[in-house]
């Protein structure tokens, strides 16, 4: 009882003991004191302790959140720097691809409006129900001569396209065809890549990407402009066709060229060696012009497409009905352009539809 009453704190003043010296007992009363003195002492070291604990852990879980919090921010400014270098890559792309248009000659081409396709469908008095087949190509390619000739016309024949060796055609002009059931208009274009009608704009210029075929004629060398038309004629989904001109001229300078075509034409064998020179030389030309389109098709990433090796000659024979003696790909093209050739139909936007153009607003 009187333990607890001692250690319970309640006081310090012990009752006298029997027995016991007064000078006993203030000895206890004072070992009374200091144990719970040091009780408390012990108390106040235990909280100080608890705290210090707490606030070591309190340290610890800041430095933990500064670490992630870094963490996150490293992360972050590792995805900017990757986003970064891919939006750079990306511009560096776009910025070579269109150095590489401008180089073949494809510069940025302005989207017709709406208006503008409009304006150049009566511009170019397109008919509906009609086909309208432009033929282009560079200056003096033979495209006058050669629409002629599709039209079963000589160069010089009234109502022919003049035709020439200086620069002839200077404005788009176009002929019917004498055939009133093919319902079809050739369209007769300046020559591209010349000084007075630069090739970036030939096309839209022209508003060629109103017309429903294109044919792109070239003589000696398939060209830049020529893959450029190309390019346009894919981008406005118009079918295009790559013609050669000048056949007969071009296998007459292979057999000068090839020097064996010294056979005497008056004998059998002569004539013979005649024909088998003739023979070797129309090969090599046929094989020479189709590599030589199939590489710069490659070259300028277009798809593989035929060539047509024509004489104008021989096509203006066969778009009369009448026999003609050798025929290279006359007969092919005329056919193949029959069947290629449905109009583009009768409203702007259906014409539009599937072309760049569908984005004009
Ligand atoms: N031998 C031969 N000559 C041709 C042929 N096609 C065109 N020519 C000649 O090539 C020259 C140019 O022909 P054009 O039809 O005027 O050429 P173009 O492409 O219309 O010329 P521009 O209107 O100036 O761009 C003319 O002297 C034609 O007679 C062909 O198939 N064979
Ligand atoms: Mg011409």
């Amino acid at each position: 009882m009187s333990q607890r009453h001692l250690f319970g704190g309640e006081s310090t003043q012990a009752p006298a003991l029997p027995g016991r010296e007064p000078e006993e007992l203030r000895r206890v009363e004072d070992e009374a004191r200091r144990a719970i003195e040091e009780s408390h002492r012990l108390e106040e070291e235990r909280r100080v302790k608890e705290k210090a604990v707490r606030e070591a852990e309190e340290a610890c879980r800041r430095a933990e959140e500064d670490r992630q919090q870094m963490e996150r921010m490293r992360d972050e400014a590792e995805h900017a720097r990757e986003a970064a270098e891919a939006a750079a890559a990306e511009a560096r792309a776009q910025q070579e691809t269109a150095e590489r248009l401008l180089r073949e000659g494809a510069r940025p081409v302005v989207v017709p409006t709406v208006e503008q396709f409009r304006d150049a469908k009566q511009r170019l008095e397109y008919q509906e129900g009609y086909t309208h087949i432009a033929v282009t190509g560079v200056a003096g390619s033979g495209k006058s001569s050669l629409i002629n000739a599709l039209r079963g016309l000589n160069n010089g024949e009234r109502s022919a396209a003049p035709t020439g060796i200086v620069e002839t055609t200077s404005t788009i002009a176009h002929y019917p065809d004498p055939d009133p059931k093919k319902r079809v208009v050739w369209y007769d274009v300046p020559g591209a890549g010349t000084l007075t009608v630069p090739d970036w704009v030939y096309f839209t210029d022209q508003g060629l990407y109103v017309l429903d075929c294109i044919l792109v004629l070239f003589d000696s060398r398939f060209t830049a402009t020529d893959v450029a038309i190309l390019r346009n004629c894919e981008r406005f989904r118009i079918p295009a066709f790559v013609v050669r001109s000048k056949a007969r001229q071009h296998v007459r300078n292979l057999v000068v060229d090839m020097g064996d075509n010294d056979s005497d034409s008056e004998t059998e064998d002569g004539q013979q060696a005649t024909a088998a020179v003739l023979e070797r030389a129309t090969e090599r030309y046929v094989e020479e012009s189709r590599t030589s389109v199939a590489r710069n098709l490659k070259l300028a990433e277009l798809p593989e497409q035929r060539v047509y090796l024509v004489d104008k000659e021989v096509v203006r024979l066969l778009a009369k009905g009448r026999p003609s003696g050798s025929s290279l790909d006359e007969r092919d093209l005329l056919r193949d352009l029959a069947k290629a050739t449905p109009p583009r139909g009768s409203d702007v936007t259906d014409s539009m539809k599937d072309s760049p153009l569908a984005d004009v607003r």
